[in-house]
């Protein structure tokens, strides 16, 4: 069974990585695929991105990274996904990504969403957390992996 792990990842955090790592043994492949969306201003472009999450996962044989416009269960379709893969972290995820699991079930009748629990010590990691510290100037070597962390010293300093 092939499943789509759709996200944002600007960037990359080792929340997502647990997410990816834990994922490959339940699947024969997981895509995890970088939405391309021209309305918001990313950190890091979408090439940029893709080579991020391609480096910090080289060592797992049956991740491929993608990138992706429109919507998430037509992308998925077109991969002959039927899983879309999410992270839940804290009760607001549950909220927002149950909401979309069932918008997706009414775009396509055929898409599961599967949801994996953050691990404990992750629960309190975003993107937006890496950015925010990383802003005011505060170490993130701890919260994304090592290739992700140089690209962020990189672009503040
Ligand atoms: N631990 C566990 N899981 C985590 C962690 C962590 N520390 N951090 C993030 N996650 C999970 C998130 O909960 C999420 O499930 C996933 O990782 C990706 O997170 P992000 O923040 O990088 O990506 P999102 O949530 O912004 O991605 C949203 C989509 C791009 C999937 C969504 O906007 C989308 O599908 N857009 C396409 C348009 C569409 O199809 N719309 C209809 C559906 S509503």
């Amino acid at each position: 069974m092939i499943a789509i792990y759709p996200g944002s990842f600007d960037p990359v955090t080792l929340g997502h990585l647990d997410i990816i790592e834990r994922s490959v043994p339940l699947f024969e492949r997981v895509i995890v695929a970088v939405l391309c969306n021209p309305h918001k201003n990313p950190l890091f472009s979408v090439e940029k991105r893709i080579e991020q999450i391609s480096y910090c996962t080289k060592h797992l044989k049956n991740v491929e990274i993608d990138s992706f416009s429109g919507l998430t269960v037509e992308y998925a379709r077109l991969k002959g996904a039927k899983v879309l893969l999410r992270g839940l972290r804290v009760l607001s995820d549950f909220e927002k990504e149950l909401q979309m699991a069932h918008t997706n079930k009414t775009l396509w009748e055929g898409i599961e969403t599967v949801f994996l629990a953050t691990t404990k010590e992750y629960s309190f990691l975003s993107s937006s957390v890496v950015k925010e510290i990383a802003q005011f100037g505060g170490s993130v070597t701890h919260l994304v992996p090592e290739n992700v962390s140089r690209d962020i010293y990189s672009y503040y300093s």
